[in-house]
């Protein structure tokens, strides 16, 4: 009778260590909430807008260029606005101010802005209407303050010290007058002479003024920034794609673009990298360009290269003459979106059986990697920094793309893994595009040609700490962009 009152109460308290099992300690460099919050909305959408517009074949214009040029027809942001909300993009960045130096807001501190433009006789603001629109339909709004400016260096007078304050009162204005700002951007191109003290000047406006808003920064900036440049104009991270970076190289772009682009496993700052590339050859709208907009298939492309590797795509759609998202780029973009939800609509392996080697217990189950839920995830025993999680289906699927998310907040955890698939649950081959992988973090998608499998099985081969796996899936991508 006592043995068996103690085996009972011996029962309990392993039930109930296991389901207080402790959630597993964050390893490395790990994300703040701006960082979380950015890397959530996968995709932002740029618009390149100026005076380069009504230009042919500028994109980053000498500043010399007359202000009487610019004269859109039928600006309406609404329209951009209604484009994103129907291609998923839940975030717009607009050139308040590129290369340039034309300012889209009556500034009062240029003339050289709208003010001098023909639009609306002089009484324009495209930032007011851009932010009004946006935040009217619930999309956000951020905006692109150049930090290069070739019209202020046109005065014999230019120094960046009173560049410093120009750029601050104007960056103080951005930031002030048209509501939440949620991204800004320091464009490293022609910035080398913009030193980090002038940064932190800015900086501290950013920070003051709008807390939520993500800086992206490059070269001298990179002490403040919150996301890094992918080291090319294409859209494609890197693979690996590390969120972390020794900062240093960050500073020194030129000779570290592989490392901008990788990341760095050991790196000491959580830098993420931000995909930028155009769905046009250029930055700017030009009408010769209107045959040579990005396929759905293109696009699904770099998507998959970007988010899919553990980036964010920042996808420029830039606004025609008139004002407008032309409807090839919306077209398109809308396409993507399709194509995305499509193929990861169904997770084949939902109602899979699952079970993991190493698991922790508690809530921390295997089966959270397929329950769609954001709050949930699977984690490992804090012994094991590797693991093998086997999925049993009921019956064979055929798949030809996998998905798998870490934990971002708990940092960088898993180094090295495969996945494999069988009929038997016994006899394992392993999916080439999917043998040695190494980084996941926010997102990792793989394509590769279709395989037709009954178990599908996650090894995890490396890792700085145990596993922390938020979603695994695999997909049949979707007839728009699948061969
Ligand atoms: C490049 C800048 O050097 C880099 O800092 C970043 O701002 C990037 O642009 C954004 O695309 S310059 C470009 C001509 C490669």
């Amino acid at each position: 009778m006592k043995k068996q009152r103690f085996l009972f109460a011996l029962f309990f308290l392993l039930v109930s260590l296991n389901t207080l099992a402790q959630a597993p300690k964050p390893v490395g460099p790990t994300p703040n909430e701006r960082q979380i919050d950015w890397y959530n909305q996968e995709i932002i959408a740029f618009f390149h807008f100026g005076l380069n517009t009504y230009e042919e074949f500028v994109n980053e214009g000498d500043g010399r260029t007359t202000t009487s040029l610019f004269n859109p027809t039928a600006l309406d942001c609404k329209q951009w606005a209604r484009t994103l909300k129907a291609a998923g993009i839940p975030n717009g960045i607009l050139t308040a101010k590129h290369a340039d130096g034309f300012c889209l807001w009556p500034s009062a501190y240029t003339d050289y802005c709208v003010k001098n433009s023909p639009w609306k006789g002089g009484k324009g603001d495209v930032v007011k209407e851009f932010a009004d629109a946006f935040n009217s339909l619930g999309v956000r709004a951020s905006v692109y303050l150049g930090p290069h400016d070739r019209h202020e260096h046109l005065s014999p007078l230019y120094n960046t010290t009173d560049y410093r304050d120009y750029y601050a009162h104007q960056l103080t204005e951005l930031l002030s007058n048209y509501g939440p700002m949620w991204e800004t951007w320091w464009d490293g191109a022609g910035a080398d002479e913009l030193t980090t003290p002038i940064y932190t000047k800015w900086a501290e406006i950013v920070r003051r003024l709008q807390p939520q808003c993500v800086i992206f920064g490059t070269k001298n900036s990179y002490r403040f920034a919150d996301v890094r440049w992918n080291g090319n104009e294409s859209g494609i991270a890197g693979d690996p794609c590390w969120s972390t970076i020794d900062s240093l190289s960050i500073r020194d772009e030129h000779a570290h673009i592989k490392d901008l682009n990788e990341g760095q496993l050991n790196g000491d700052a959580y830098i993420p990298a931000e995909s930028d590339v155009s769905i046009r050859p250029s930055w700017f709208y030009h009408s010769e360009e209107d045959v040579m907009v990005k396929s759905v298939a293109e696009l699904w492309d770099i998507y998959c290269k970007s988010v899919g590797r553990n980036s964010v795509l920042l996808l420029n759609l830039p606004p025609d003459r008139r004002g407008l998202i032309h409807p090839i780029d919306s077209a398109n973009v809308v396409g993507l979106r399709k194509a995305i939800d499509e193929t990861f609509h169904t997770n084949l392996l939902e109602d899979a059986k699952v079970t993991a080697k190493n698991p922790r217990g508690g809530e921390y189950a295997a089966a959270n990697m397929i329950d769609k839920s954001p709050d949930t995830y699977y984690a490992a025993n804090d012994n094991a920094t590797t693991d093998e999680i086997v999925f049993e289906l009921n019956s064979p699927k055929t798949f030809d793309c996998l998905m798998i998310q870490e934990v971002i907040a708990l940092g960088h955890r898993t180094t090295g893994w495969s996945v494999d698939y069988s009929n038997d649950g016994k006899k394992w081959t392993v999916i080439p595009e999917a043998n040695n992988k190494q980084s996941i973090g926010h997102k990792w998608i793989l394509r590769f040609s279709p395989v037709t499998a009954k178990y599908v099985r996650l090894r995890i081969t490396k890792g700085k700490a145990c596993p922390a796996i938020h979603t695994f899936g695999v997909y049949k991508q979707s007839a728009l962009v699948s061969k």
